[in-house]
């Protein structure tokens, strides 16, 4: 056994998968020859400790052995050909995926950095959108595809990670549908606003390409929220608390804060290389206070704000000059691109103009380099400083800031940290600044230096509890208990309405109305209308409900349909969206009371659609006129787009009589204003003291009918879409489970 990196009481999930697979853009191993020969030596990195400890929570063997884990990602070509044996360790098996490089270049540095880096990090005018590169992405995912397909085998566990590979969980998905695949996003996941930027059939894709996953993980729940919201706009799927319901299976979207392996940063305060490397830069500084700050060369990280806040420090506090020093530190990356060289031009320019301004024979405001630190270096430079400035305009989580807390075991020092950055969430208990509040930047600058030990000592203790707690093994085991979740608890209906509440509110209650709506409600929505119907376990389900409740069949169909769908049940009617209504037994009533003068103009009206979209039809009802469109060969937005004109030109038409003008499901509907299935619905409850009422419906008509309920009934929503109902149900098939629910709760009637 492996000794226990998990630091934290948790329990185990209780749910076993036999091997964990990993698949990510980059493998995080070196290949190190030696006397022994050729081998792998994984990077320390805080995502491959969080997968070590994954892997043992996840149980071992019968032996007491781990499962290797097997780790999936890009290789250049000088693997290529290398002995597969000598690509494990007692740990991890890589499988490296060689992509041709002119594939490799519209994947990676085309799509995936000139694309969906700066999307998603809010710098659209940064964004290419090149076709090929798109190409080169599904071919790249698909060559990963290729891989995991040697590798995976029946109870397999796959966790795919980051913005390289959104394609992928839909790929594995086709090929294992019975996988359990994970996703993890490490970057932003930005507004609707921002992904509706990139063309319709790549959002569509990229979207599709991620709800191959059973669970999908963000930092934040912004991200998350931001995520469902793009899922329900393209895709236009139904969203219960935070499944996303496709026709058979559901994706469980939660925010996975990631972290770091506290201990290890804790404990690497004192190691002796790391205090050797403090106090020779103590010494070197002069015991000046210190400034801290260490990123990648990336526009995202708001390098040239900072500078302009510590600037306009040095200039309004003239008493720190000669006492402090900004020891600022630019980790090499893609400097071959002319924005990053232009961003690197700019960054030395603003340092050699502080500097030349404020600097001193004996002082330099800035300590500027454009290198990496050895771990040793970094520690020191966490644990030397007096203030971390950490200024992203938009970073996922930012790892730094967590590294620079967990390093101060001595509980001093001040976190800066951007409100941008999704570490801001969770350490409150730093000063939080916009790096654009030049202003701000400043004052928190001083603030930080001032800072009385006590107050840094009280803010630290805080964070680093928080860290202490979350850090990057409770981050890989909370996303494996999501998955045991949601294995284990897939639910039979998928509502948000708390089933077994309203199951007993149901067979307590004395007078029950239930009101329920037909096409998409009752029976699945069907290509012809004529086609529809409810199964015969549905249509006992209503016979039985019918013995002991008040329940009404409320819908846009014509009696002649609704009469002959239901004969035999004893329920009340009510067609053509609450014109006509019907009791049991008795003749049909005639609720509307308009004249029909309004029929010829409206008929020629959408006349000029039925031309101009082949396959589309006109119905004419007693009471209504409809605009039927599933059936149109035409693309689908641009038909959308001609309903809603439609709409517009029949609500402007002139009419002697109020007008209603309904866009439903594929259909656009007008019918006189006078009635609605509100109107009746209303009418209906008014008549009997009801102690229970449940309505349920799909369609915009329906929403009349769920304003009209007083706000105790118990109002759902069929599927996708904003809705005045109290519940939502995310399918028809699940109104039918609900439905057989209701029924078996009741006393078998005699
Ligand atoms: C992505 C998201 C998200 C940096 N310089 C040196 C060095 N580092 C190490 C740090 C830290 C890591 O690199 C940087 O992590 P970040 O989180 O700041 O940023 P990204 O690499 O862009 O990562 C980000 C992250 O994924 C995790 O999900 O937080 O938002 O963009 O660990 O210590 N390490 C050493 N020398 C350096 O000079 N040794």
């Amino acid at each position: 056994m492996q000794p226990s990196l998990y630091t934290n009481d948790m329990t185990t999930t209780g749910h076993s998968f036999n091997r964990l697979i990993i698949v990510s853009y980059r493998l995080p191993f070196k290949i190190q020859q030696s006397d022994a020969g050729t081998e792998i030596v994984q990077n320390s990195g805080g995502l491959v400790s969080a997968v070590l400890s994954m892997a043992e929570q996840m149980g071992g063997n019968a032996d007491g052995t781990l499962s290797k884990i097997h780790w999936v990602g890009h290789a250049d070509s000088s693997l290529n050909g290398i002995d597969p044996s000598t690509l494990e360790n007692d740990s991890f098996v890589a499988h490296p995926v060689f992509i041709d490089n002119d594939v490799h270049a519209g994947f990676y540095e085309g799509f995936s950095n000139d694309l969906i880096w700066p999307l998603f990090h809010y710098f659209p005018t940064y964004a290419q959108f090149r076709e090929a590169d798109f190409q080169h992405y599904q071919q790249a995912n698909t060559r990963f595809l290729e891989e995991l397909n040697k590798l995976i085998q029946p109870g397999d566990l796959v966790w795919i990670h980051d913005f390289q590979l959104m394609l992928l969980p839909e790929q594995v998905r086709q090929s294992h549908p019975n996988a359990t695949i994970g996703y993890f996003f490490h970057i932003p996941f930005p507004t609707f606003e921002i992904v509706k930027l990139l063309p319709r059939t790549w959002r569509q894709l990229l979207l599709r390409g991620l709800l191959g996953a059973d669970v999908v993980g963000f930092h934040t729940l912004d991200y998350v929220q931001h995520f469902l919201q793009s899922v329900t706009e393209v895709l236009n799927l139904p969203v219960i608390d935070q499944r996303i319901v496709l026709p058979d299976r559901s994706v469980t979207v939660r925010d996975f804060p990631i972290s770091i392996d506290f201990t290890k940063f804790s404990n690497s305060a004192t190691a002796t290389d790391v205090v050797i490397i403090r106090e020779r830069n103590a010494d070197l500084l002069r015991k000046h206070k210190l400034i801290f700050s260490v990123d990648r060369l990336d526009y995202t990280k708001g390098i040239p704000y900072r500078l302009q806040g510590y600037e306009r420090f040095l200039e309004q506090y003239p008493d720190w000059h000669d006492k402090v020093t900004f020891v600022i530190t630019v980790v090499p990356s893609r400097d071959q691109i002319p924005q990053y060289q232009e961003l690197k031009r700019d960054i030395e320019e603003t340092v050699g103009r502080i500097n030349g301004l404020y600097g001193t024979i004996g002082w330099r405001p800035i300590i500027y380099s454009y290198t990496s630190l050895n771990f040793s270096e970094l520690v020191a430079l966490y644990t030397g400083c007096d203030v971390a400035l950490i200024t992203p305009v938009r970073d996922g989580m930012n790892l730094v800031a967590k590294e620079f807390v967990a390093s101060r075991q001595d509980e001093r020092g001040v976190l800066i940290l951007s409100e941008l950055a999704g570490a801001a969430l969770e350490l409150t208990d730093a000063l939080i600044i916009n790096p654009t509040d030049t202003q701000e930047v400043a004052n928190a600058i001083k603030k930080g230096l001032e800072m009385p030990p006590e107050q840094q000592e009280r803010r630290m203790k805080y964070m680093r509890q928080h860290l202490q707690n979350y850090n990057v093994f409770r981050w890989s085991n909370d996303f494996l208990t999501a998955f045991s979740e949601t294995m284990t608890n897939q639910p039979n209906i998928e509502t948000d309405l708390p089933v077994p509440a309203f199951i007993t509110a149901f067979g307590e209650a004395r007078h029950r109305l239930l009101l329920f709506d037909f096409d998409g409600t009752l029976a699945p929505i069907v290509n012809n209308p004529a086609d529809a119907k409810p199964t015969d376990d549905l249509l006992a389900a209503l016979r039985h409900l019918a013995g002991s409740s008040d329940l009404v069949i409320i819908s846009g169909r014509s009696r002649a349909f609704l009469e002959k769908t239901f004969a035999g049940i004893p329920i009340r009617l009510v067609a053509e969206h609450g014109a006509f209504m019907k009791d049991p037994g008795e003749d049909w009533e005639r609720l509307d009371l308009s004249g029909n003068e309004w029929v010829d103009p409206v008929r020629a009206i959408i006349n000029q659609f039925v031309e101009r979209f082949p396959g589309s039809a006109l119905e004419e009802k007693e009471t209504a006129v409809a605009w039927h469109y599933r059936m149109a060969d035409a693309n689908a937005d641009d038909i959308e787009t001609n309903a809603v004109d439609l709409a517009t030109q029949l609500r402007r038409a002139d009419s002697a009589v109020p007008l209603a003008v309904i866009q439903g499901n594929k259909v656009v509907e007008v019918k006189p204003a006078q009635h609605s299935k509100g109107t009746v619905a209303l009418r209906i409850y008014e008549q009997t003291p009801f102690d229970f009422i449940i309505s349920i419906g799909d369609d915009t008509t329906d929403e009349d009918m769920f304003r009209q309920m007083p706000n105790w009934a118990y109002t759902l929503k069929v599927g996708p879409g904003v809705t005045a109902a109290r519940y939502r149900v995310a399918r028809q098939k699940d109104v039918e489970r609900l439905l057989r629910c209701m029924s078996e709760a009741l006393v078998p009637v005699a």
